[in-house]
């Protein structure tokens, strides 16, 4: 892996405000770009929104507004989101950028130069929902109407249409997946989308006469492109494309674009196929995430059961639900969202686990080592187990990163906390001052220690509490990158009182 990093959000389209399922996206891109900034790489982090297209026109219509400055107000709801979520994206692209529509431009004439687009006619089932085309065998009939796969209404479309030759790279599609295993992950989606491509590909209508809110094609105004080619080369034009020279380029190919299930096959199939065809790269990984119900039901406005991000965030705190998002569900599976779970996990593994690990070890510092960090001495078995744990710490947790295991990272740090939590019970060092004073410091340092790892390799899961706690470690904002695990902190070293890190919920709401 190189050691430049390039992660990606969907870019969202502005029909409607965000929701969960958006924010938790987001967040998985975030915790993994966190990490890699924590690692001292150089890391180019993007989000935005995806704003041209038959849908949003759609709903810019229902809402009675002009559709730029309809797009302008939504996508700002979704720039307001990264502040309320703390994400730490370098850049926020939006669709109807200028930019942007360069970049599309600059694509499809070299798609053209290459012998890739040509000019035919469309006819066939398209879903505005999905902004998807569909073949009739892959439809469902209900009541006599027909739906795409995911449940959306279909259309039939007859109009002049430029198409790139898709059906040309089914089998160099294969075969990138075959020399990068890793490409698409989960290991279960790959062999999806593999039995997709090899069951054949056709030729994918790339343009559309039938409405005009779009980036218009290159020398014929009469068409707008697909939405989907100009969405996904977002991913290209925030990095400078076409300009090669430009100072983020080196950045490309992106390590990962995470992407929701519903989204993969435009992903794992077109977006490499445009880009080889292009002569570029195509990305190391796209990872498909899982969706999230709501208390069992699926998300949906009709349903009323919209989960707001925000109204969460109010309620629990931010941390706590970042935490959650990521724990409660194994990464690429469904997952269906309780405020029970979420309350239970708050208090049991938040505020009793790790917030009273903490209050506890930093209270007896307070009171029986004078405020201040007592000395490494030489280890116990009980010490050196611990430590070994924790010194490992780092590497478990950055092996699932690699591989986007949120949760078994997030596990792997749990574990930690309960060891820890049983050896400051069976060390007991409240009950030492009177007994044995200097083993009750070196217990307290040891278990300083171990906090000092956990606070520093969660600081991309929870940044504002993590930050809290590494300031009542007392360990100085130049030492909380990975690296600085290894130098121990100096012992004499003032710490100030604690504050609870966690504030425990009484009930779910
Ligand atoms: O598809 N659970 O945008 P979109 C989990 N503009 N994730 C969910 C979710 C749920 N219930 N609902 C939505 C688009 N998502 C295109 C993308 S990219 C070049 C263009 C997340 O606004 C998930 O990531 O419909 C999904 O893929 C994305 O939102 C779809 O957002």
């Amino acid at each position: 892996m190189t050691s430049n990093s390039y992660i990606t959000t969907p870019i969202y389209y502005v029909n409607d405000k965000p929701h969960v399922g958006h924010a938790y996206s987001t967040l998985a891109a975030d915790v993994l770009a966190r990490w890699r900034r924590l690692q001292g790489r150089e890391v180019f982090f993007l989000t935005g929104t995806d704003e041209h297209g038959q849908k949003v026109e759609k709903a810019a219509q229902d809402a009675g507004m002009d559709p730029q400055a309809f797009t302008d107000k939504v996508s700002q709801s979704f720039r307001d989101l990264t502040a309320t979520m703390g994400f730490s994206n370098d850049d926020f692209i939006r669709t109807t950028e200028e930019r942007h529509k360069r970049a599309c431009q600059a694509l499809w004439t070299k798609l053209v130069e290459k012998g890739e687009i040509y000019l035919g006619a469309y006819e066939g089932w398209y879903a505005v929902r999905d902004e998807a085309f569909y073949g009739p065998d892959e439809l469902v009939e209900r009541d006599g109407a027909k739906y795409a796969p995911s449940g959306a209404p279909v259309e039939w479309v007859k109009e002049p249409s430029y198409f790139f030759r898709l059906s040309a790279w089914q089998d160099r599609l294969l075969a990138y997946y075959d020399a990068n295993p890793d490409f698409i992950l989960p290991a279960s989606r790959r062999n999806e989308v593999v039995a997709f491509v090899k069951s054949g590909l056709s030729d994918l209508s790339i343009s559309r006469t039938s409405f005009t809110w779009g980036v218009k094609v290159p020398g014929d105004d009469s068409h707008v492109m697909y939405v989907w080619i100009d969405a996904l080369t977002n991913y290209i034009t925030a990095l400078g494309y076409p300009d090669e020279a430009a100072p983020n380029w080196k950045l490309w190919p992106a390590e990962v674009h995470f992407v929701g299930k519903d989204i993969l096959r435009f992903h794992a199939i077109y977006w490499p196929a445009f880009l080889l065809a292009a002569g570029l790269p195509a990305p190391q990984r796209v990872f498909a995430h899982g969706w999230w119900t709501n208390e069992g039901q699926k998300i949906s406005k009709s349903l009323g059961n919209v989960i707001d991000p925000v109204a969460l965030v109010e309620e629990f705190g931010l941390d706590p639900l970042r935490y959650f998002l990521l724990r409660e569900v194994p990464f690429g599976q469904d997952g269906d969202f309780s405020k029970t779970a979420l309350v239970n996990r708050l208090n049991g593994e938040l505020a009793n686990a790790l917030g009273n690990l903490a209050n506890r070890t930093l209270s007896l510092i307070q009171r029986n080592a004078e405020a201040q960090l007592p000395e490494a001495t030489a280890p116990t078995e009980a010490d050196a187990a611990l430590a070994a744990q924790v010194a490992a710490l780092p590497g478990v947790v950055g092996a699932h990163l690699d591989r986007q295991e949120f949760h078994l990272a997030l596990e792997a740090i749990m574990a930690a906390v309960r060891d820890a939590n049983g050896y400051i019970t069976v060390a007991a060092p409240w009950a030492l001052k009177k007994t044995d004073p200097a083993r009750g410091l070196a217990v307290l340092r040891h278990l300083h220690d171990a906090l000092r790892a956990f606070a520093t390799v969660l600081q991309p899961f929870m940044p504002g509490t993590m930050a809290k706690l590494l300031d009542q470690l007392g360990v100085p904002e130049v030492a909380r990158g990975l690296d600085a695990l290894a130098t121990p902190l100096p012992a004499g070293l003032a710490l100030p009182p604690p504050e609870p890190l966690f504030r425990k919920i009484e009930a779910a709401a």
